[in-house]
């Protein structure tokens, strides 16, 4: 896993530089928005339940993939669902704290889609699900901490496309 501070220095170092002017500016913008996300981050840890509930209500409660036949139909899946959206939230948000997404591809996205196609995992309710998600989280962190937010959770759409 790296991180916004860690991926800026490795690049000047490959080079043998000093951190250049917009590799500074990187970090700069990185630690201005340092106590929002941290805030944000505490928020979302108090929250995640009902944030992953209310994205399910909203994205996924009486669709096909909750009747028979249907995915997330029985109770086994259906909490497999909730479980995997919990996933997501919370490792946003620790790439979110890192600025950066790398944690992503190592522990989330690292197989998952083969993993869903061989199971049937419907990839558009998903990513749905996790738009719903990236929607109920703002609402409760503000607009600037859930802009930061939404850009992982839209990594991991994307990741899952
Ligand atoms: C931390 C990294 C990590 C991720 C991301 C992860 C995902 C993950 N989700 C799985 C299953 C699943 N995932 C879902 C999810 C859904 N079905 C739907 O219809 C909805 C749209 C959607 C929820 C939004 C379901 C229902 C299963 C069980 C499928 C089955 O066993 O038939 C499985 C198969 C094994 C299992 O059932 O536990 C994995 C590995 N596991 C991990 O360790």
């Amino acid at each position: 896993m790296q991180d916004a501070i860690t991926s800026v220095i490795n690049a000047s170092d490959v080079q043998g530089q000093y951190l250049d002017a917009s590799a500074l500016n990187k970090l700069k913008t990185y630690f201005q928005t340092g106590e929002v996300r941290v805030r944000a981050a505490s928020v979302i840890s108090s929250n995640a339940a009902t944030i992953v509930k209310e994205a399910v209500a909203k994205a996924l409660l009486y669709s096909d993939v909750t009747r028979p036949g249907g995915n997330m139909y029985t109770t086994r899946r259906y909490a497999a669902c909730i479980r995997d959206l919990d996933y997501y939230l919370r490792y946003a948000t620790y790439a979110m704290l890192a600025g950066d997404a790398s944690i992503l591809d190592e522990r989330v996205l690292n197989g998952l889609k083969e993993t869903y196609n061989s199971l049937g995992v419907p990839v558009n309710s998903t990513v749905q699900a996790i738009q719903a998600i990236k929607e109920v989280a703002a609402g409760l962190v503000g607009p600037d901490a859930g802009k930061e937010l939404g850009v992982y959770l839209d990594y991991i759409s994307s990741g899952l496309g």
